[in-house]
């Protein structure tokens, strides 16, 4: 079944927050925003900005009828500041004006007097000062002190990782008006509708009931719109709520990116100890994680890394201690992998490093150490159906490995100026939110007169085709056309306490949810059919199917058909609206002793990467990747593999050319597509073949299939250490590996030239 949004979106008829028709009299939020990273207000002057055209009101903090304050885990972040402002671009006051052109000269008229503060942006530093979001938390598997002296090699180091602009193509943005008796309607480009319900109604001190929200869909969110779309709506809220007028706010890009929070950096110290057989024995990593100036989805971020700390390998002993650490920078964020390829990069280069020393190659450790059935991760859940090493040993075969390295050594043996490089990079992800509550879902199903149906989910169609799964349960329950099915937006008076749209499970969750209230129709219908074929009241209703829209007994045609079907259970005041809820069960964790049973279930892979190495330029490409990948049994195909494809390639960004680069004063220095680099058709792998593993049916997801969203981006992790190689095949010992990432061309060329004589290297290759 296709994408049911590729035909309006391939026709540009996609509706977004921006494309929303607007109602009369609508007016434009307009932001004034902190010029510095963190100071004292002095004076706001804000009287030669309210005479100028256009302008109808200016509000800040004073304005606010509830509460001024927007965090959702910790009740740190305040909507419009106060006193103090902690990061360059907090917004201090919302000018609401008759077009944005107007707010925005206004703007500048503004006279803002502060006192400069100290400013933090390196989270190690912040950790010194105690300036921490929450108390730092250690997960513990078995006893790696008692360990190191037992190791035939220990191996230590550190390992940094950086940020990450999300990029949805659509900024974020918020449309606010108010309904009969002032309440609030906003459509917002959120993945978590209640968030922003429930953070509007305390800023406007109203009952939940009277802030409806609604979303039809996002133009790309990739976790940038879990948390941070609040802040926005709020403001958009609240501009209608004083003026009485329908506010649109819609950020500009470079606003985007300058306010809102990315991918959080780490930086990491690791410790890593093996026998002489190369098995991992002990592991101890400590993570600083940069946390911004809010805890935001902090602490979410912060725990998904511990859980991920070790990747797909089973070790004995752990020890994981983790800083969430508070910096004057934009509040960080969710970001697809949610702190999970944070966890994955340390223990990658920790291996790395072992290899190198040792002297061997980085995937004879990683192999031998995969994870195995009933092997413990180190917060206590056992493996369970494991794919790491079929996955690993499929693609061994599918690329013909000997021959491949083969293939590099003789090329690398034989060129001077270009230099070939490989990585295997395999993958363990938990599917579930690690917060246990928010593993729910219900759903709203109608049946019309007609026999077409209308389905309201908690779900949010972001790009990643989650309406499409979401119809073919339906398809699939009802044996119906997929014509007759429209999922409708994401609304809050229709479904109530949505969870995020995030953590790869939107479609298990919604999807479950959805199947039960279609499973409740059916046997309704069912009953209905018994009576009209004049059955027996006590008939197996199982006798009964729906077979392409016919409604057949014992496998035979009768006469009724969908549509009159539903026509009779009407008349028969039959309810023909279900609802539909769904809550994984074996889910839980005790924080106390941090073990326990997180996640439903693990999405598992390996990807084997090549890439060349300009040596004389820096520049590289990337010649192909391979990946064998656990889809459960694919419910859809297509979109599994564009889910596949993106994440990969948005994986291969953050390793690769996209820097987050923010100066020693808090101030963005990428802050737009001419210094942030984001990965184009070039930066591609030329080649990209992926393999569904076969014959994995998975015991919990929907219908057998598997959560994608998340788990391919880790792949990109690999080009890393694919591009480490390629170096080291150039340089040699010179180089000691760094693990930096990204490994911006920039890098390449200096370690390329790392103590070596540049001069006579280059004529070298030259001549
Ligand atoms: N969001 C969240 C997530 O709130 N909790 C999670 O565990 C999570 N995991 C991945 C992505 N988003
Ligand atoms: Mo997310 S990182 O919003 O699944």
């Amino acid at each position: 079944m296709i994408n049911r949004d590729s035909h309006s979106h391939v026709r540009g008829e996609s509706v977004y927050v921006d494309d929303i028709p607007i109602l009369e009299h609508t007016l434009y939020g307009v932001i004034f925003t902190a010029p510095y990273a963190h100071g004292r207000i002095k004076s706001l002057d804000i009287s030669e900005a309210t005479k100028c055209a256009g302008i109808v009101a200016i509000l800040t903090y004073k304005d606010i009828p509830g509460e001024n304050q927007i965090g959702g885990i910790i009740q740190d972040e305040m909507l419009l500041v106060e006193e103090e402002f902690d990061f360059e671009g907090q917004p201090i006051a919302l000018l609401i004006a008759t077009s944005e052109l107007a707010g925005k000269k206004a703007k500048d008229k503004i006279n803002l007097e502060y006192e400069k503060l100290e400013i933090i942006t390196d989270p190690r530093e912040a950790k010194e000062k105690n300036l921490l979001i929450q108390k730092p938390r250690t997960f513990l598997l078995g006893s790696p002190d008692e360990i190191w002296s037992q190791c035939e090699y220990v191996f230590d180091g550190r390992a940094d990782s950086g940020g990450q602009e999300h990029l949805y193509l659509e900024t974020q943005g918020s449309y606010a008006y108010l309904t009969e008796n002032n309440h609030v309607k906003i459509h917002s480009s959120t993945q978590r509708p209640t968030t922003v319900q429930q953070a509007v109604a305390n800023v406007l001190k109203l009952p939940m009931h009277a802030v409806e929200i609604d979303v039809q869909r996002l133009g790309g969110a990739f976790g940038g719109k879990e948390d941070q779309p609040t802040m926005f709506a709020c403001l958009a809220g609240l501009g209608s709520y004083i003026t009485k007028k329908p506010v649109k706010l819609i950020l500009h890009r470079l606003d985007d990116i300058k306010i809102t929070g990315k991918r959080h950096p780490y930086s990491s110290d690791f410790k890593i100890g093996l026998d002489k057989r190369y098995n991992i024995l002990a592991y101890e990593v400590t993570f600083y994680q940069n946390a911004g100036s809010s805890a935001d989805l902090s602490p979410a971020v912060l725990e998904r890394t511990l859980f991920h700390a070790t990747n797909a390998y089973y070790i004995p002993n752990v020890k994981a201690t983790a800083y969430s650490c508070k910096t004057n920078l934009p509040s960080n964020t969710a970001f697809r992998g949610f702190g999970g390829p944070q966890g994955f990069y340390v223990i990658e280069s920790a291996i790395a490093k072992a290899a190198d020393a040792i002297g061997i190659e980085p995937h004879i450790i990683q192999q031998s150490n995969l994870i195995y059935e009933g092997s413990e991760f180190p917060y206590g859940q056992l493996a369970e159906d494991p794919q790491a090493k079929p996955s690993w040993k499929l693609l061994e075969q599918k690329i013909n490995f000997p021959d491949r390295i083969k293939a590099i050594d003789e090329f690398n043996r034989t060129n001077n100026l270009f230099k070939k490089g490989y990585a295997f990079m395999p993958i363990c992800f938990g599917i579930s939110f690690t917060a246990k509550h928010l593993n729910q879902a219900g759903v709203l199903v109608h049946i019309y007169l007609d026999g077409s149906l209308s389905i309201s989910t908690a779900a949010v169609e972001m790009g990643q085709g989650v309406n499409t799964r979401i119809a073919q349960v339906p398809m699939m329950v009802f044996s119906i056309n997929p014509d007759r099915i429209k999922i409708e937006t994401t609304n809050t008076t229709r479904v109530a306490n949505t969870s995020p749209s995030a953590a790869s499970s939107t479609h298990d969750l919604n999807g479950f949810a959805t199947f039960n209230a279609c499973q409740e129709l059916l046997f309704r219908l069912k009953k209905v059919a018994i009576s009209l074929l004049e059955l027996p009241a006590d008939t197996d209703i199982n006798r009964i199917t729906i077979v392409d829209e016919h409604i057949c007994l014992d496998q035979i045609k009768t006469a009724l058909n969908w549509e009159n079907l539903i026509q009779q259970a009407y008349l028969k005041r039959i309810d023909l609206t279900a609802h539909g809820f769904y809550a994984p069960q074996d889910i839980y964790f005790d924080t106390t002793k941090e073990k326990g049973h997180p996640f439903t279930y693990h999405v598992y892979g390996t990807a084997y990467f090549e890439v060349t190495v300009d040596c004389l330029r820096g520049i590289y490409s990337i010649d192909s990747a391979d990946l064998v990948h656990d889809y459960g049994k694919s419910m859809n195909p297509d979109i599994d593999l564009g889910q596949t494809e993106g994440g990969l390639v948005q994986g291969i960004g953050w390793m690769t050319s996209e820097e987050v680069l923010y100066s020693k004063e808090g101030h963005l220095m990428s802050n737009s597509f001419s210094t942030y680099k984001v990965p184009d058709a070039a930066s591609v792998p030329k080649i990209i073949n992926v393999t569904f593993l076969p014959n994995i049916q998975s015991k919990y997801g929907l219908f057998k299939s598997k959560a994608i969203g998340e788990p391919p981006l880790m792949y990109g992790l690999g080009i890393y250490f694919a591009l480490q190689k390629a170096i080291k095949s150039f340089n040699g010992k010179n180089y000691e590996l760094v693990f930096d990432a990204p490994m911006t061309p920039e890098k390449v060329l200096l370690s390329l030239y790392k103590n070596k004589n540049m001069k006579k290297s280059v004529q070298q290759i030259v001549s």
